[in-house]
């Protein structure tokens, strides 16, 4: 089975067009904007023309299903805010060229998924959560975005998209083809990674309550300044976590609100997104206890109040070993030597879909490691061997 580079590259480079930031190749296409709604009628259209027959669920989650039971690729095509033209895109655009492929090589059959909102706007991985099961639609819907959007009115702007639930039994496994999204394929020259096990993660938002006051005449010593609160916690945080973390563990706070935010008020509330990740679920559980009384610490020290809101989760998966010694195989085969077993830093679509099917996933090198940014980018030549290792691994696996 050989994919056509020519019309992989003119797809990728399609795709990159909605919500083209304007910056090198950067995009701004978070979930149910007009561009990824764009996108995916544009999706929709390249995926029939494929013979794939589109089905949508209520979450926005888009299937290119093929004729009887069928190896399901994809990713998703919804951004960061500031997103990279590769992440999700290459393993969307990757498996609707491996699609064709097997048509035109007379088989497997193939079926081809952009899953919505794997950037998280609402959540984590929301599109695939409630495919999966992992969060209900009712619970998906309740969710709001940092602006307060709640997920029911965005996703209400693709509701003419929509034809129903679409059941995992169409399909035996899936493979998903992702940028590695950190520097070790680009350093060590490889051309392709096999991934053995995603990372699991935390993510909640966590509230202080001070007393908004004015800057000027309010003594330091009787503030009640929220953002004070988010600065002491954010600095004792890293020495409470040292004796629990590995240097593979990561904590983010990405996202801080102040309420005024004004520069002559302050801050009487914070709210700031607390997110931790590691590949060991007792780990995770040990920082949230950490996270938790470090926070009720710093509020009672300073008479401030503070209030969690709900947790978002994932836990650690481990990749279908059958699925993956077929990429292993077919990397061997296709780029000898040039390839590695690695695990996943970054959260992906597969973590949810494993709750219903085996789930297996291959890495592109990713230039200088960037990745969630404008200058996020991989060689053309690395992406077309990293889609004809998927090519060859699912012609290989063709019997499952
Ligand atoms: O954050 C992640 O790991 C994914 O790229 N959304
Ligand atoms: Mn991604
Ligand atoms: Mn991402």
């Amino acid at each position: 089975m050989n994919i056509d580079p020519d019309r992989f590259l003119a797809d990728l480079h399609a795709l990159r067009r909605f919500g083209a930031a304007g910056v090198g190749k950067g995009v701004v296409r978070p979930a149910y904007s007009e561009p990824d709604i764009e996108a995916r009628r544009w999706l929709a259209g390249r995926m029939e023309e494929a013979g794939l027959r589109v089905e949508v669920d209520e979450m926005g989650n888009m299937f290119g299903i093929a004729p009887g039971r069928s190896l399901l690729l994809g990713s998703h095509s919804d951004s960061q805010p500031q997103g990279g033209w590769l992440d999700g895109a290459l393993g969307v655009i990757a498996a609707l060229e491996v699609a064709r492929a097997a048509v035109e090589a007379g088989g497997p059959a193939v079926s081809v998924v952009s899953f919505q909102d794997e950037e998280g706007r609402f959540g984590v991985t929301t599109g695939s959560a409630v495919w999966a099961g992992h969060l209900t639609l009712g619970e998906a819907d309740a969710l709001e975005d940092h602006a307060g959007v709640p997920l029911a009115d965005a996703r209400a702007r693709m509701v003419d998209m929509v034809t129903g639930p679409v059941s995992a039994e169409h399909f035996t496994g899936f493979v998903e083809l992702h940028i590695e999204q950190g520097p070790n394929l680009d350093n060590a020259g490889e051309k392709v990674g096999v991934v053995t096990d995603i990372v699991g993660i935390r993510d909640m938002k966590i509230t202080f309550d001070g007393q908004q006051n004015h800057a000027g005449t309010t003594p330091m010593a009787v503030r009640r300044d929220a953002f004070q609160a988010v600065s002491a916690f954010n600095s004792a945080l890293n020495e409470r976590l040292r004796n629990v973390v590995t240097p593979r563990t990561v904590w983010t706070i990405g996202h801080v609100s102040l309420t005024p935010n004004a520069s002559s008020i302050v801050p009487g509330r914070a709210v700031f997104s607390m997110q931790w990740r590691d590949a060991d679920s007792d780990r995770l559980h040990r920082m949230e206890k950490i996270i938790r009384e470090l926070a009720d610490e710093v509020a009672s020290e300073r008479g401030m109040e503070v209030s969690f809101g709900q947790m978002l989760g994932l836990e650690p998966v481990a990749m279908d070993a059958q699925l993956r010694d077929a990429l292993c195989a077919a990397a061997e085969d296709e780029v000898p030597g040039q390839w590695r077993r690695m695990p996943s830093g970054a959260l992906h679509d597969a973590t949810n879909v494993s709750k219903l099917l085996p789930v297996a996933m291959l890495f592109a090198p990713s230039i200088n490691g960037i990745s969630h940014a404008f200058e996020e980018d991989t060689a053309e030549d690395d992406l077309v061997t990293a889609t004809q290792v998927l090519a060859r691994a699912v012609a290989a696996s063709g019997a499952r």
